[in-house]
């Protein structure tokens, strides 16, 4: 299916094509959503699952194909400059932070797999906010990645490409795990989805249609280039050495056999009680809260694709809080703005509320009915966001998420 000149501002974004690159064509748009994970918080780097669903909100990218391997990158919002690099299996990265990263990193990794690649000319907007948490980066990712993909008419099977998009993304420096590549590439509208790592599956529940899941940003942003890439790297570590210990421990024990070796082999051997009695006598500190979290946050996803399943939303809404209150005592990646907008949407009524995303900054998501919605909208306006003096439209920092589709790339009408 083609997009028309007039559909949701794209005839801005062929104008600033046509003017940046004045003898390409735009004859494709490359389309990724964001995310907004609704339970299983810095699980999936653990191996455990996560239950995110893809936003409206997206990264778009107008293309020209070209002839050699270059690819030339401009973006519309102007944040970020003109980036021009030759595909290759060893392209050198940027310093940290640079967004020709996050554009560098499909290319090299789908040379690395398929050799000799075209590239092409592009224009790169998003309607995401930028570090809020909503994975703009990996839908830029996968943007990128698939459009590369169509301009030199190779394809992937979806969960391949989402896992060999995860493993791209570390070009940039952070150890991440690989739900939201998988989610933007892989979602389905209307659904949320159970995402299982190592191998990579996607197992989707409809979200019921009278829950609304309110996402709103804390105006914090929450930089994965700079010190929350820091606190998230330095968690993966500690996560590690917490499970080495405990799987020792659960073999001497007794309460695992020999191999049990990762958090999904543990929670499958060992029930949730036992485990967490484990990780307290044989741990301390730091490592027994990164500990406590995971392999509670794990469980957690099971229980709340459960209730979201038979439309239970007070039970959805207990175990987001639960994640919540983990996420902030266990695993410290709270701020005192999160937990304001956290409060507020509580207060005013929502079945559930928590951070979404990394933390260290960035967006809460909250539950509400259609009973509690306008209630929670309007807390969070006038007790969060008219106090910071943010004032009018609030649709990128406040607004209520629809679980779309994946990614997908288009041709762009004939003639425009
Ligand atoms: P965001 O919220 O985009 O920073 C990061 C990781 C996820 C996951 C969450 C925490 C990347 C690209 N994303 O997401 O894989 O670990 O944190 O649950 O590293």
């Amino acid at each position: 299916m083609g997009f028309s000149w007039e559909d949701e501002g794209l005839s801005d974004l062929i104008g600033t094509f046509r003017e940046a690159f004045p003898e390409g064509s735009p004859d494709l748009i490359s389309r990724a959503p964001g995310r907004v994970n609704l339970i299983g918080e810095h699980t999936d780097y653990n191996g455990l699952p996560v239950f995110p669903m893809a936003l409206r909100k997206e990264i778009r990218i107008i293309l020209s194909p070209r002839k050699d391997a270059l690819i030339r990158a401009v973006n519309q919002e102007g944040e970020f400059g003109l980036r021009e690099f030759t595909i290759s299996g060893d392209i050198p990265a940027h310093p940290a932070g640079d967004w020709a990263n996050y554009l560098q990193a499909p290319c090299q990794a789908l040379a690395r797999q398929f050799g000799g690649l075209s590239g092409f000319d592009a224009l790169v907007s998003s309607t995401l906010p930028v570090a809020s948490g909503l994975s703009s980066s990996s839908a830029l990712v996968i943007a990128m990645g698939q459009a590369l993909l169509r301009v030199n008419e190779l394809t992937l099977p979806t969960l391949d490409f989402a896992e060999a998009m995860a493993a791209a993304e570390r070009y940039t420096g952070t150890q991440g795990g690989g739900m939201d590549q998988a989610i933007s590439a892989g979602a389905v509208e209307g659904h949320a989805s159970r995402i299982e790592f190592a191998p990579l599956r996607m197992f989707e529940t409809p979200v019921p249609e009278d829950w609304r899941f309110v996402v709103a940003h804390t105006l914090v942003r929450a930089e994965k280039s700079g010190m929350a890439q820091e606190g998230y790297n330095a968690r993966t570590r500690e996560c590690r050495e917490a499970l080495e210990i405990v799987a020792d421990a659960a073999l001497a024990q007794g309460q695992a056999p020999e191999g049990t070796d990762s958090y999904p082999l543990l929670l499958e051997r060992v029930c949730i009680q036992d485990l967490v009695e484990l990780g307290e006598a044989y741990l301390e500190g730091t490592l027994l809260k990164r500990f406590r979290h995971v392999v509670t946050e794990g469980s957690r996803v099971y229980d709340a694709e459960h209730a979201m399943a038979r439309g239970d939303r007070s039970t959805f809404g207990l175990l987001v809080n639960a994640s919540h209150r983990s996420l902030q005592e266990d695993y410290e990646v709270s701020s005192p703005e999160l937990d304001a907008l956290v409060e507020l949407a509580l207060g005013a009524g929502a079945s559930g509320a928590r951070l979404t995303g990394a933390g260290f900054g960035g967006c809460i998501v909250a539950l509400a009915g259609p009973d509690s919605l306008d209630r929670v909208m309007s807390a969070l306006e006038n007790g969060y966001y008219r106090p910071r003096g943010v004032l009018g439209a609030l649709d990128g920092v406040l607004f209520v998420a629809e679980a779309s589709g994946g990614a997908t790339v288009s041709e762009l009408q004939a003639g425009l």
